[in-house]
């Protein structure tokens, strides 16, 4: 993040609808600006023209139909000039890039995410696309994705409330414990971006980030043959010490990211069950 002028301008955009929420945040900076600036300029006129002791200032309990009316036009250009086109434009923007969720589309990496106090844990389907299986790949505070394809999470945590943030893709969602929820982004730009908690969770909810690592398609498949050795490494070790006697897990995880896909099998979703990938 090279960019001289942050933290006053927005975090630099890397996605593909990152734009949209830069869009209504625009729309909002600039028409409760001008509204800022024709009141300052009303109550500018008002104390210049009344400065003198020639035209006193008549005052009113604003009681008169006149007064009213003009409080209920500055009221109604408020309400329908910038609230309701707020809301109607958000609307659209929800509707046209963050609600659409690529449940039907095969390209897209999903990856389930659990909060906990205080880090991020992160399973990969690994090779067979189903989770919960021997060859799933975790890790801890490192989300790598490929560029150019659409990244769907699924959420939830293991002790109390975060929030799932990327504040360079505009996105964020509450991690609940109880609950599933989803979120989805599209990277546009090779590069590593943060990871930020933005639910104050306890004490240490300062140190809850994590990276977010965006690489190009040939890393990417290199990275998960990477992992993917690894776990099954983990895994045939775990059978070894399995069998002189201890309780360690045989799927190669450390039984604690493993707490997304048990809370995922036992809590209803609102609606929505992953799509075997192919
Ligand atoms: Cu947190």
């Amino acid at each position: 993040m090279s960019n001289p002028l942050w933290p006053i301008t927005l975090p630099h955009d890397a996605s593909l609808h990152g734009h949209r929420v830069d869009a209504v945040l625009a729309y909002l900076t600039v028409s409760t600006g001008a509204v800022f600036a024709a009141m300052a300029a009303v109550l500018l006129v008002a104390v210049l023209f009344h400065r003198g002791r020639t035209r006193q200032a008549r005052y009113t309990h604003g009681a008169r139909t006149r007064d009213r009316l003009v409080a209920a036009a500055a009221g109604a250009v408020v309400l329908f000039g910038i609230d309701a086109v707020a809301v109607m434009r958000t609307a659209d923007q929800l509707r046209l890039g963050f609600w659409r969720y690529p449940d039907a589309d095969p390209s897209a990496l999903r990856v389930e995410v659990t909060g906990q106090q205080w880090a991020w844990n992160f399973r990969y389907p690994g090779a067979d696309g189903q989770f919960e299986t021997a060859d799933d790949i975790v890790t801890l505070n490192e989300l790598r994705v490929p560029i150019n394809r659409p990244v769907y999470l699924q959420l939830t945590s293991k002790d109390v409330v975060h929030s799932f943030y990327l504040p360079n893709f505009r996105n964020k969602i509450d991690v609940i414990p109880g609950a599933v929820t989803r979120m989805w982004f599209q990277p546009q730009e090779i590069g590593v971006f943060e990871i930020a908690c933005a639910q104050h969770c306890g004490a240490w909810h300062y140190k809850m980030r994590g990276e977010l690592a965006v690489m190009d398609e040939g890393s990417f498949a290199a990275w998960s043959a990477r992992a993917a050795a690894d776990t099954a490494l983990r895994a045939s070790a775990a059978t070894v010490v399995g069998s002189a006697g201890t309780t360690q897990p045989a799927d190669g995880t450390s039984g604690e990211a493993g707490a997304m896909s048990s809370a995922t099998a036992s809590v209803p979703s609102d609606g929505w069950t992953w799509t075997s990938a192919p």
